[in-house]
């Protein structure tokens, strides 16, 4: 059975938004059993040798899959699709486009949203300069997003794969100020229907029931 490493406990600030839920997202959506092992981060649990072997960076989420070991919430949810034959087309030319768009979210779409939550975690009031660029950036992939979901349900095919699991909790999670997103109103759409599925629903009650606020 797959054993996942996720979250027990974690600082109030990150509880609801961490990248574990990624992965029981897929899970729920494929309808797939697993165990849970739940790490305390304020206790220390991700620093520890026996964890670094399963997660070389200290982070949640990683799995265990009878001896098959992964981090990096989308290459877990890639390989849960790949082995359960779900939220991935079968032929070459779907599944490399979930591919490209799981890069996307990861790489291009990722990295500028959590640059400016970083940015306002610890900003000192010094720090206008950056804030302008990290704005600019995340508006710049916001409004090219917003325009490649104009006619299109999903991110990467006609229905809804790991790729919208990853996107869609970038622009949730990734965002703490909604007035970033509210011009978006293709994006602010896509994001609620991947929300709105009733196997998100599912993993984050889920979460909630067990996770600890630190
Ligand atoms: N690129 C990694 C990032 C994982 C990550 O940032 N995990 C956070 C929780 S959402 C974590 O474990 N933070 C604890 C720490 O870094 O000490 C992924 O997508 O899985």
């Amino acid at each position: 059975m797959i054993k996942v490493y996720g979250f027990s406990k974690v600082n109030a600030g990150a509880r609801g938004h961490t990248r574990d839920l990624r992965v029981l997202w897929a899970l729920e959506e494929m309808q797939s059993p697993f165990e849970l092992a739940g790490m305390d981060h304020p206790a220390h649990d991700l620093s520890t040798d026996a964890y670094r072997r399963l997660s070389p960076f200290e982070q949640i989420p990683s799995i265990d899959d009878d001896g098959l070991v992964l981090s990096e919430s989308a290459a877990i949810v890639l390989y849960l699709a790949k082995k359960s034959g779900r939220l991935i087309p079968s032929d070459l030319a779907g599944e490399t486009q979930v591919m490209r768009w799981c890069f996307a979210a990861m790489n291009s779409v990722e990295v500028p949203l959590l640059g400016l939550m970083v940015l306002d975690w610890t900003a000192d009031g010094s720090c206008g300069k950056h804030r302008e660029f990290l704005v600019g950036w995340s508006n710049r992939v916001l409004r090219n997003l917003e325009r490649w979901l104009a006619d299109r349900a999903f991110v990467a095919t006609n229905e809804f794969t790991v790729a919208d699991i990853l996107m869609a909790h970038v622009l949730s999670s990734g965002i703490k100020d909604e007035r970033l997103i509210a011009p978006y109103p293709t994006l602010v759409a896509y994001r609620d229907r991947c929300l709105a599925r009733p196997a998100w629903k599912r993993a984050f009650e889920a979460y909630c029931a067990r996770v600890e606020a630190a």
